[in-house]
Parts: structure tokens; sequence; C-alpha cells
């Protein structure tokens, strides 16, 4: 093929003369082309997972890497004097996914393609997405994103269904996105989406629609704000809508290959993703009674079928529907969730394993552990936690459906995209057999010593550095300084993420320059992160940081040692930008609540050093990297669980017995920040933490302040430092998502 020839006939002109844009539409139609030609759908038995949530994130530059393309199109743009990264910025990203279980889901669609396995992923085609988030006077909007145009990677299908809701009927529509391997099979993301939908209920710089006309609204969100009734209702539908569609492509795909649906496991296995997807279950028993299976069939069948996957131990985050919601919404699915209830009342008398519980409340996790084959957590500790003490009641009755799956991540998107120079250097060094077996990196380990090699690992950080330098500067207008040290903390706004005692540790190393304790190397704290929209606490935290960034930022004595700054609408693509920069990256969840964690996989694949408590999958990248080449912090999970169970934790004492911890959260509410920041987001925000504190930030302050401080120092010997980034890339291939498929398949899907 010669590729300059075809994408001039893609683009309808030389491409000297067209704009990025043209290209960018010339390159999208020349992908697909080359994807459509890839045979899919091949195997009998299919992996169906099914997610609220796949963040994706841009999609050319990714495509073009996994068709073995990506060079020659850089050149031919070269050579017409375009540049391929101009091109990628035209690209709206997908607004898909919220956080972590969004970009795992995208993380696995990748690798399940490129280990050539069958399996596609199903979910909403939400128009608007999650919102867009801007800064107005130091405070968090919402806005709508828009991303879908008229020319883009989803692909419309003819497959449509009608499905039925409480009050009406929905006519769904299928968009498919091609999702493609590396050097391999092309698979689908299915994307289902509402014929009626109305983008216009939606006013420009607003979240806002009518809440209750779920024809037009229904994909137009995810997570559409759930602070009322008609919020929360209008999820349930969302949800159902899903399924339903889900349900119905899988029972038509295993029949057309055969099945007889009394043998439908052969055919398919449903990951559940969280439990957004859960009334799969109730919703494919239905459809098989419909199609004249009887109740314990159809039960037994769907129970050898599907598979969940446990994300979170925070109970708000384990959906509990109020019965008078699903009637409302789903009535057609009540008699099934009665009747899964009753079986499980009449085997067992803990009233904790019951799916309806004595508020008449359905508990979709429940629904889950009961009828699946196999439920998993996403770490080591997680899982250990789950077994032993969130679901230890289930775990007596069914061990033999726990595992444990720890997290990855694609090296596809989060080295060969994001660090071409890293990748070109380890390619250099072991040549390219990493690049479909990560276990590869290992080899890296021999240069442990060659110093030509740590100065060039730590050239191409600098590069990094220089290149998010811009990219902040021509995004937000803000200035850093390449040549400080670059501490990055990105991740959903959450109390259990701790990015307040983050935002302490600034504080104190505010007064402490104050004080004349001037830092060897300059420092640069940046955060990313979005709050749910009626998160109050979460938003106060971000207004804080937003108030630090100013006083900082614009204090001359301080400035020259220390600058703060929060992205704007952090995302995949700011992620891109951020991770191959990083120096320090912060991990510091308190220990049991981060089920695993992803970005700490991605920056240690970068070279960066991780600063985190013992917690999710930070315990196993410690064990792999060992003491030395990690900094590890805080109260481990065993603490942490008694305290709730003993309900002994009082922040107020911590803060009143010591003053050094006493002075960084008074000043929250002192003359600086309350002169420039809003005064009642601030108080709250200090009462909060002084008088409840509910994950722990001040236990952990002073051992974090203190190590914070010991890795600023280390990171003064260059060399030392340039040690412990090689052996923590070359230990990051564990944290493949191709390893961590690998294990889904051996143990659960057997495709
Ligand atoms: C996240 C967890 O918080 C994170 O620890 C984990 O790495 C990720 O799932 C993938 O397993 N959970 C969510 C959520 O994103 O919405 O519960």
């Amino acid at each position: 093929m010669n590729l300059s020839n075809v994408l001039e006939t893609k683009c309808g002109k030389d491409i000297a003369s067209c704009t990025n844009e043209e290209i960018y539409f010339g390159l999208l139609s020349l992908v697909d082309e080359l994807a459509n030609q890839k045979q899919s759908n091949k195997g009998k038995k299919k992996v169906y997972y099914i997610s609220a949530e796949f963040l994706i994130g841009k999609l050319l530059s990714n495509n073009l890497i996994n068709l073995g393309i990506y060079e020659e199109v850089k050149s031919v743009l070269e050579e017409n004097g375009k540049n391929l990264s101009d091109v990628e910025e035209v690209e709206p990203e997908p607004s898909l996914g919220n956080g972590g279980l969004g970009r795992l889901a995208a993380c696995f669609l990748d690798s399940i393609a490129t280990l050539g396995l069958n399996g596609d992923g199903i979910g909403l085609n939400y128009h608007f997405g999650l919102f867009k988030q801007v800064f107005k006077d130091k405070l968090q909007l919402e806005q709508k994103n828009e991303w879908i145009e008229k020319n883009s990677w989803l692909n419309k299908t003819d497959v449509t269904y009608d499905i039925e809701c409480g009050g009406f009927k929905l006519k769904s529509r299928l968009y498919d996105i091609n999702v493609i391997g590396y050097n391999n099979r092309v698979n689908k993301l299915h994307l289902f989406d509402v014929e009626t939908i109305d983008e216009s209920i939606v006013k420009d710089g607003s979240i806002n629609f009518d809440k209750e006309d779920i024809p037009k609204n229904l994909t137009l969100f995810l997570y559409p704000d759930d602070s009322d009734e008609d919020g929360r209702l209008l999820r349930v539908y969302q949800q159902y809508f899903m399924v339903s569609n889900a349900a119905r492509l899988i029972l038509d795909e295993c029949e057309a290959k055969g099945s007889n649906l009394y043998d439908l496991y052969d055919y398919a296995v449903i990951q559940i993703n969280d439990t957004h997807p859960t009334m799969v279950i109730p919703e494919l028993i239905r459809l098989l009674n419909e199609r004249g299976i009887s109740m314990d069939d159809a039960i037994e069948i769907v129970s050898k079928t599907c598979a969940y996957t446990n994300h979170t131990i925070l109970a708000e985050a384990l959906e509990k529907w109020p019965m008078s919601y699903l009637e409302k919404a789903v009535p057609n699915l009540i008699d099934i969730i009665r009747e899964l209830d009753k079986r499980v009342r009449e085997k067992y008398e803990d009233k904790d394993l019951y799916i309806i519980d004595e508020d008449n409340r359905v508990h979709m996790a429940r629904i889950d552990i009961h009828y699946c084959f196999s439920v998993n957590g996403v770490a080591s500790l997680h899982t250990e936690i789950l077994e032993k003490n969130e679901l230890n009641n289930f775990y007596e009755i069914y061990p033999e459906k726990f595992n444990n799956k720890t997290n990855g991540i694609t090296f596809r998107r989060w080295l060969m995209h994001c660090n071409h120079e890293l990748t070109n250097l380890i390619e250099d060094l072991i040549g390219d057999g990493f690049k479909t077996d990560a276990n590869e990196l290992e080899k890296l380990g021999e240069y442990v010593d060659n110093k030509d090699v740590l100065q060039k690992l730590l050239n191409i950080k600098f590069d990094n550095k220089v290149e998010l330098k811009n990219y902040i500067k021509q995004h937000q207008g803000i200035e850093i300084n390449e040549n400080s040290i670059f501490d990055i903390q990105i991740k959903r706004l959450h109390e259990y993420k701790r990015q307040q005692m983050n935002a302490l540790y600034v504080i104190y190393k505010y007064l402490e320059i104050k004080n004349g304790n001037i830092p060897s190397t300059p420092i640069t704290v940046i955060f990313g992160a979005k709050a749910a929209p009626a998160y109050t606490i979460a938003k106060d935290i971000i207004h804080l940081i937003l108030c630090l960034q100013e006083l900082i930022n614009n204090d001359e004595e301080v400035n020259k040692y220390l600058n703060v700054v929060m992205v704007e609408n952090y995302n995949v693509t700011y992620a891109e930008k951020l991770i191959p920069a990083c120096d320090i990256s912060e991990q510091i969840s308190l220990a049991s609540k981060e089920a695993s964690g992803t970005g700490n996989m991605k920056f240690m694949l970068n070279g960066a050093l991780t600063l985190g408590t013992e917690d999710g999958a930070n315990v196993e990248i410690h064990e792999l990297v060992g003491d030395d080449n990690i900094f590890i912090f805080g109260k481990d999970s065993e603490t942490v669980i008694k305290h709730y169970e003993n309900g002994d934790y009082e922040s107020i004492d911590i803060y009143a017995r010591n003053p050094k911890i006493k002075d960084v959260v008074d000043f929250i509410i002192g003359k600086e920040l309350m002169s420039i920041g809003n005064a009642e987001s601030l108080i709250r925000l200090f009462k909060e933490i002084v008088k409840k504190d509910w994950f722990m930030a001040l236990l952990d302050l002073e051992d974090y302040i203190k190590t914070k401080e010991l890795a600023f120092k280390e990171y003064e010997d260059r060399e030392n430092w340039a040690k412990k980034m090689l052996i923590n890339i070359s230990k990051a291939g564990y944290f493949s998502s191709d390893r961590t498929i690998n294990d889904y398949n051996n143990d659960i899907w057997k495709l």
C-alpha cells in the first residue's frame, strides 16, 4: 500500500494542502477501512464485558500504533510539512467514562483484542458523557461535554430493539467502535443509544435538563446527578436500558452461532463490571422465560454465564435501589428479583445475605454474588479484604467463587503512545519483545549500573517535563519550572484518596519556606481531579487547592521554590502528558480503601517513584521493587479497619495534641486563604477535617510529611534516583493488562 496515495484519495486532495481536520478525517476513514478488513467475531465462545463506563481516550494514534502504521503515517505527514501531534489535537476525547473502572474497561478491550480473544464491550453512547470541568472564581463548574461529531469513530448499525420500561417503550440503536488489537484481531465496543434522544434539552454552559423526560434524556449524561429521586430513577432506567439491549444482543448472537440457549454458557461469558450492569441477570432470566425456558433452568443457565468484578469496598458505591424505584422503572423484573431473593431466604438465615433488605431495598452486589459463578477483586489486598471482611459472609458460603485479578494497564497506550522517547530507548536496549511480552522489561535490570543509560533516562524525563510545561502553559496559561520536582496526584476527587492530605502538605511547605527553610530543589505539586457535582466536600477540596495555587504562585518569596497547579478538566489526554513527566507519583489513599489503583502502575512504567500507603496495588508494587525503590508511609489496612470497628479515631485529638498539624490545618481558615477564598467552603472543610476526618488524613499526615521530605532529599542524588526509576520500569511488566486478561481468560472466561 502506498500510504501517501491512499491518504490523498481519502482526503480528496494532496496532503500538503489539507488542514489538520481534513487529515484527521482522512485517517479516521482509512483506519476504519483497514479495521473492517480484519476478521472479527471468529470463535464460538465470546466474552461480553458490560460496563457503564469505557474511558477510551482519543483513538487515532493508538489505532495507528496497533495497526502498525504509526511511523509510516508520521513520516508521510512530515514529508508534507504536517505534524501528527497537531492532527491528534483535532480529535475530541470521547466522554464515556469517569475513573478507574472505566479506564480499566478500556485497557481490557485493548488487551482482549491484542491477545486475539473473542470479546466485545457493551455500554451506552452518552452524548455529553461526564461533565466538562471549568474553574471559575476558584470553584469547579460543570458543563456538558460535547464530543460526538458528524464524522467520528462511531459506526451506526442496523441493530435496534424495542425496550419496554415502566410506562413506555424505548427504541434503541446500536453504534459500534472498532477495537483494534496490537497486530491482531479487531473486536467491537457496542454502544447503545435511544433513538428519541434530544440534545437540545440541555442548555449551553450547563448540565441541567428535565430529568423526567426519559425518552429524550436517557443517554445524555454518564452518572447524572443523583442527589434527588428523579436523578436516581434516571440511573435505574439507564442501567436497565443498557442491560436489556445487551441481553438481547447476546442471545441473538449466540442463537445465530447455533446455541439452543440451554448451552448459552458455551457461547457467552458475561463480565459484569461493578454493580451497574447487575440487572442483566434478571433480564436474561426473563428473556429465557419468554423463550419457553423454565425458571429453574433459566437461573442455572444465567448463573453459569455471568461473572462479577467488585471495584470498591466503599458502602456508598455498592448500589441498593429502593424496590419502589424498580417497580416504577423496571416492572418486568420485579417478580424475578423476588424469586431470586426467595431462593436465598429458603437456604440461608443470615439476613445480610438477602437480596431484598428490611427496608425494601434491593442490594445489587448480592444479586451478583449469589447468581454469578465468579466474584473477583482487583488487587491482592482488596480481594483479601473482601474475603475476610466486607464480603466474609458470602465468602463463607461460596469460597470457590472468589478470586483475585490484579488490575493492569495497556502498555500500547501508557508507554508506546504516551512516551515515544522512552519506548525507543527501551527498544534500543532490549529489543522490541516487551511490546508483546511485558515481562521482558526485566531485562532492563542489566543496565542499573550503566551511567550512560541512567543519564538517558534522566534526559527523557526532562524532555517530558518540558513538554508538559508547554502544554500547561498553552492550556491554562500557568508557567511552571521544568527544573523542579514534579509531584503529581491525578485521580477522581474523593476524600478516601486524600487530596486534602496532599494540600495540607503544600501548606506545611509554604509555611516552611516562609520561615526560611528553602528546599534544595524547587517543587511543583500538580493535581488533576473532577469532583462529583453533588459531592460538596470534594468540591471544597478543589477550592482549597485552587486557593493555594493562587496564593503560592503569586507570592514572590515562595514561588521560586514551590508551585501548585490544578489542571483543568483532567482527562485521558491530560494523563498522557502528565504521567511521562512525573517524578513522584502520589498514591496516598487511606489503607484498605483504594481497591487497586491503576494510575500507580502507569506512573511506575514511566519511571516515576511511588509515594504511597500500603493500599491496593501499591502493596504489589512495593513487593516487586523492594523497600529501596518506593516511599511507603502510613498506617496499614489492619490498623485502619480496627479503628473503624472500634470507632475510636478522633481527628480532633491529633489536631489538639500536635502543634505542627494544628498550624497547618488552621491555615485553611487563616487570613491568607480567607481573604481570597470562599469562607463558607473553607470553614466547612476545616470543620470536616477537625471534627470528622472520616478518611483519617490527620492519622497519616506526620508520616506523610516526613516520607515526602525524604523522597525530595533522595531526588538530589540524580544518578541514584535514575537507578530507582530504571528498577521501577523493569518491574512494571506484571502490571500489563495482557497479564490480567490472560488470568481472566484462564480462570474465568475460558475462551
Ligand atoms: C475504581 C477503584 O477505585 C480503583 O481502585 C480501581 O483501580 C479501579 O476501580 C479499577 O478496578 N473504582 C471506580 C468506581 O472507579 O467507580 O468505583
